[in-house]
């Protein structure tokens, strides 16, 4: 079939043949403009709650790698800032490029980072699972983290080690006791802007919370992650994944607030 992904044929550009709503009104990734980004000081500041936080699996799905949580209830939460209500945490996955420092969705002003790690969770007060939150305008928020080649980030190693065991499409073992708190930076200051998740089905449902502070990663931990296949086991041809972004989204008269000054 002609199912989406990232090359020539059925990346970004052609997603609007099978998802209109790619030409939509509140698609993400954007350009962040910090001089464009209005400070907002009764944006309180985000709390991240990862400490009853289960990890259950690591897996490549053929567009990423991703760790599922047990998003059960009183397990992993975001809440504060933007939320109006606590929203569980499902799975994290990140977006990289194949050199030096391509491969973010968000740029700040242009700029772009060796990769972004996406916290992705549910508004379980109001919706029953994720998949009806998934279409639903408040139904997501998804935490965007940046990663910046630099010294090696101790947190990631827990994944990078375990990227060798995944490195299919379709695989997928267990990936127990892993905190993504650690993942974190030490400063959580953020924009958030109203968009959309950045892959197919492109969803106009994401609350997006995007920190200033990156985390840093060693271009051998980015080395890890670019071993990676698009491609299965059986499969013919071998293609690396590498380039798993999509390009910032017209703004369309969002307005970017940001926590801080
Ligand atoms: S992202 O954070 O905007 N890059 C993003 C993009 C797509 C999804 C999640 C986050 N997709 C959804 C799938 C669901 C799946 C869910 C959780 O992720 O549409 O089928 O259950 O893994
Ligand atoms: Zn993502």
């Amino acid at each position: 079939g002609h199912h989406w992904g990232y090359g020539e044929e059925n990346g970004p550009s052609a997603w609007h043949k099978d998802y209109p709503i790619a030409q939509g009104n509140r698609q993400s990734p954007i350009d962040i403009v910090p001089t464009e980004a209005v400070y907002d000081d009764s944006l309180p500041p985000i709390m991240v709650s990862y400490d009853h936080c289960t990890s259950l699996s690591i897996s490549n799905n053929g567009h990423s790698v991703v760790v599922d949580f047990d998003d059960g209830d009183g397990r992993a939460v975001i809440k504060g800032g933007p939320l109006e209500v606590p929203y569980r945490l499902k799975q994290l996955h990140f977006h990289w490029g194949g050199q030096g420092s391509h491969g973010s969705e968000h740029t700040i002003s242009g700029k772009t980072f060796a990769s972004e790690l996406h916290l992705v969770h549910w508004n379980a007060a109001k919706y029953k699972t994720f998949g009806d939150a998934a279409v639903a305008p408040d139904g997501l928020a998804v935490l965007g983290v940046f990663l910046e080649v630099g010294d090696e980030h101790r947190g990631l190693h827990n994944i990078t080690d375990a990227l060798y065991m995944v490195k299919f499409k379709g695989s997928f073992v267990d990936f127990k006791g892993f905190n993504p708190r650690c993942l974190l930076p030490s400063n959580l200051c953020y924009w958030t802007y109203p968009g959309s998740l950045t892959t197919p089905p492109l969803h106009e449902s994401v609350t997006w919370i995007v920190l200033k502070e990156p985390i840093g990663v060693s271009e051998k931990q980015m080395g890890k992650f670019r071993m990676l296949l698009f491609s299965g086991e059986e499969e013919e041809d071998r293609k690396r994944m590498v380039n798993n972004f999509r390009p910032p989204q017209p703004l369309k008269g969002r307005k970017v607030r940001s926590s801080f000054q």
